[in-house]
């Protein structure tokens, strides 16, 4: 089993609160490694790529407008398997009823918008992975 590597990015609400720590601890806990790191203000131009299977959708301009309220934190992880690793310890999209013990369902709620302020991002697959890199790391 080769090492992977995958996105994670603590969106807006994760910096604002201050759990950028807290959650980059618990994935370092959980034994991945952090290839890369940097807080960035991303561009609308970006995320509008990073999100363009979600184009059309009825929530992706909320998502894009939330995306860019503040500062992200973008890093790359590395480990074996990394990828669903990481997926596991975010937990379910919605923060609200995600399961205790992931970081959404330890530290997320819903905030007025349903589901949108979930703290985190994850790449879903290895295709995903590379593209979502090429983007935040280019
Ligand atoms: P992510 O891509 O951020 O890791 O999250 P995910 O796979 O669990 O969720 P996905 O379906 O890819 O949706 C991307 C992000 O869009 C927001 N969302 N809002 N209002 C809604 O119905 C809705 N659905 C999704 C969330 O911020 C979600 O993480
Ligand atoms: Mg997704």
């Amino acid at each position: 089993m080769s090492v992977e590597r995958t996105l994670v990015l603590v969106k807006p609400d994760g910096v604002a609160r201050g759990l950028t720590g807290t959650i980059l601890s618990r994935i370092e806990a959980k034994g991945y490694t952090i290839a890369e790191l940097k807080q960035v203000h991303a561009s609308r131009e970006l995320l509008e790529e990073h999100y363009a299977e979600h184009a059309g959708k009825p929530f992706f301009e909320p998502l894009v407008e939330f995306m860019l309220s503040g500062p992200i934190v973008a890093a790359i992880f590395e480990g074996q398997r990394v990828i669903e690793g990481f997926r596991s310890l975010a937990g379910a999209t919605e923060p609200t009823t995600a399961a205790p013990g992931t970081i959404r369902g330890d530290l997320g709620r819903d905030w007025g918008v349903k589901v949108q302020q979930n703290l985190v991002h994850g790449s879903d697959s290895a295709e995903s992975a590379e593209r979502e890199i090429g983007i935040w790391f280019a």
